[in-house]
């Protein structure tokens, strides 16, 4: 007899279920796991490209691999196969690696770039005006630095926080050959750290004005959400105004203008309201006094429409500072013996003179700077380290560029740049990540940035889409295309720095840092050591470290942000707005 069995239908769902979730494992199996996984191994600009720039990635330990692919992410399909350069290696960064090319993509869109055997990299943009959300963020992360007053949520988000440093009542050290209390209030805290620091002030303003010279309609009232926001005024003065408010009390009657506003020591890794130490004007010197002189020449003339009677007061300043510094030129600034905030030391004037002649020259048209400048002669080669002693020459250059008609001093103004400009493009050329500075300091990514503003200026002096180029590949280094593989603009980027040494970001409760702002980048010095774990041997481009306590790799810094602004703010301006 034969015998059966009814299926019931209760088996037949069991059956059904159990084949979907076989099939379903088949094809997770099939999956390369690479797929939705990014490999660091992979570097690009983890921001993203224009569609007409050059677009470069670069492989890390390629092994045998000889082409890539670009995946557009939301359909996975490779929209376009190439082969990858041959082996290259750089000592300064430790690495053998091959280039992929991959400039002839031009479609807006999101894409990875695949390598058979290393995987996927970090997805990124292709698209026009790529670059400006980090625009006007490393400009916003100045306004996050400003001291004496409280950062309100409907500006700062999550990054709200109380009123700290209203500098309203602060002690003359010694140094000053001043007693009792002043006010010096507003202006942005420095880096890290809470102090005000003349000299970095006035290089980073210096720097940011020169973006707003030549590009005055590229960021309008409104466009960074700050309290000063609707006011009728581009929001890029109001935020100038608000350190230049704070640099005009930092001058003494005599003209002479004093070092820095700081505690005694550094603060602990505290919130602004919480670091109460008494606070000191300190010292004077040649050097902060011709950087004010400079940047309120400067101030003076961009705001002579918006506010003349501002413009004013800025010029008079900037005059007796001069007078005071002639009288006066070679006040070297150290420390007193119970001072150990920063020194930003220098103890040649020449560049400082330069500058504040060329700014002054260039608002006054008085020949007495003209004949100044004739006496100084200026080297334009390019030095890493220490910008705001090293670099600040070039705002001066820029300023006499921007503003002369037909003058000899311009035309070989024009020809040292286009020079040392040709210098630094062949170099970047020399080593795999198209960057041309060999030798990495303390901040060495504002380094980086600073070539990529020289090289600007050779374009806007020629308009050579070589130097564009040039611009574009430097800025990758930035935003990931470096030996680190990290973004170093926070808030930017899939790989971005979570640590850094940034005193509100450590103590604010919030997870993610402070946005806009720029880390310091690799430094073969690692003046920190003894408090970070360098990997043994760390390659100079790899002598960076994403931990708090890194503050000679992983600080952020005013002069950093600048380099920063100025040189997004001018591929937006030449590349985004055409
Ligand atoms: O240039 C020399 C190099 O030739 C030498 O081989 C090397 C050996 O250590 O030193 C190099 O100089 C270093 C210089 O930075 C340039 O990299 C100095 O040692 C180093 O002390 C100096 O560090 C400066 C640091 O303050 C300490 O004074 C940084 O440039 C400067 O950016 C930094 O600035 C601080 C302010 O003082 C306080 N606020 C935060 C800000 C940023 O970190
Ligand atoms: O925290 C300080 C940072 O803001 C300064 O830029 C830096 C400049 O030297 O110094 C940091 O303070 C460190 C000090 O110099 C050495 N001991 C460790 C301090 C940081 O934890």
């Amino acid at each position: 007899m034969r015998s059966y069995t009814r299926t019931s239908p209760w088996s037949v769902l069991t059956c059904f279920l159990l084949f979907c979730l076989i099939f379903l494992q088949g094809c997770l199996e099939n999956t390369p796991p690479e797929k939705n996984l990014n490999t660091d191994a992979i570097r690009i600009n983890q921001v993203g490209y224009y569609p007409q720039s050059s677009k470069k990635a670069i492989v890390v330990d390629p092994g045998k691999a000889t082409n890539f692919e670009i995946v557009e992410v939301s359909k996975m399909e490779t929209v376009l196969t190439g082969d990858l350069s041959k082996s290259l290696s750089w000592d300064l960064a430790g690495e053998t690696v091959k280039v992929a090319d991959f400039s002839g993509l031009q479609e807006s869109g999101s894409y990875k770039v695949y390598v058979e055997g290393i995987g996927y990299s970090h997805p990124f943009e292709i698209e026009s005006a790529v670059l400006n959300d980090a625009l006007k963020a490393a400009i916003k992360g100045q306004y996050y630095q400003r001291a004496g007053m409280g950062l309100e949520q409907a500006f700062a988000d999550k990054w709200e926080r109380a009123l700290g440093h209203p500098d309203d009542s602060v002690l003359f050290h010694p140094s000053t050959g001043k007693s009792g209390f002043t006010s010096a209030p507003k202006g942005w805290y420095d880096a890290g750290d809470y102090g005000k620091y003349v000299v970095n002030g006035a290089f980073s303003l210096g720097q940011m004005m020169s973006y707003y010279e030549q590009y005055p309609d590229n960021i309008a009232d409104g466009d960074l959400n700050i309290p000063e926001s609707g006011n009728g005024v581009s929001d890029l003065l109001d935020e100038f105004k608000y350190e230049l408010d704070w640099l005009l009390t930092m001058q003494d009657e005599d003209g002479g203008v004093f070092f820095k506003l700081t505690t005694k020591g550094f603060a602990g890794m505290v919130m602004p309201e919480e670091a109460v130490k008494p606070r000191y004007i300190i010292g004077k010197g040649t050097a902060p006094t011709l950087d004010f002189a400079a940047v309120l020449a400067k101030a003076a003339r961009i705001f002579a429409d918006v506010d003349p009677t501002y413009a004013q007061t800025c010029l008079e300043a900037a005059e007796n500072a001069w007078a005071w510094a002639k009288n006066n030129d070679a006040l070297i600034y150290r420390n007193p013996e119970d001072i150990s905030t920063g020194e930003y030391g220098d103890s040649n004037f020449t560049q400082e003179f330069y500058w504040a002649a060329a700014e002054l020259f260039v608002t006054t048209n008085s020949e007495t700077y003209e004949e100044y400048l004739k006496t100084i002669n200026i080297d334009f080669t390019f030095t890493p380290g220490e910008s705001w002693a090293n670099f600040m020459h070039y705002i001066g250059a820029i300023a006499l560029l921007e503003n002369l008609e037909e003058n000899p001093i311009k035309e070989q103004l024009q020809q040292a740049i286009l020079k040392e400009a040709d210098r630094l493009v062949k170099m970047s050329k020399s080593n795999a990540y198209f960057q041309p500075v060999a030798d990495f300091q303390w901040g060495s990514n504002s380094d980086v940035l600073n070539t990529a503003m020289i090289i600007a200026q050779a374009y806007r002096i020629k308009p050579d889409p070589s130097y564009l180029n040039s611009v574009q590949e430097i800025t990758d280094y930035i935003f990931g295309k470096n030996a680190t593989g990290y973004c170093f603009l926070t808030g930017f980027g899939t790989k971005t720095p979570q640590f850094i040494h940034h005193r509100p970001s450590s103590a604010d409760g919030v997870s993610e840092p402070v946005p806009g702002l720029l880390s310091g980048g690799p430094n073969s010095h690692q003046q920190d050591k003894h408090e970070v774990d360098y990997p043994e041997n760390a390659a100079p481009m790899k002598s960076w470290m994403d931990m708090e306590p890194s503050f000679a790799s992983n600080e952020v810094c005013l002069n950093w942000n600048s380099a920063a602004v100025y040189v997004l703010g001018f591929l937006e301006a030449e590349t985004a707005l055409k």
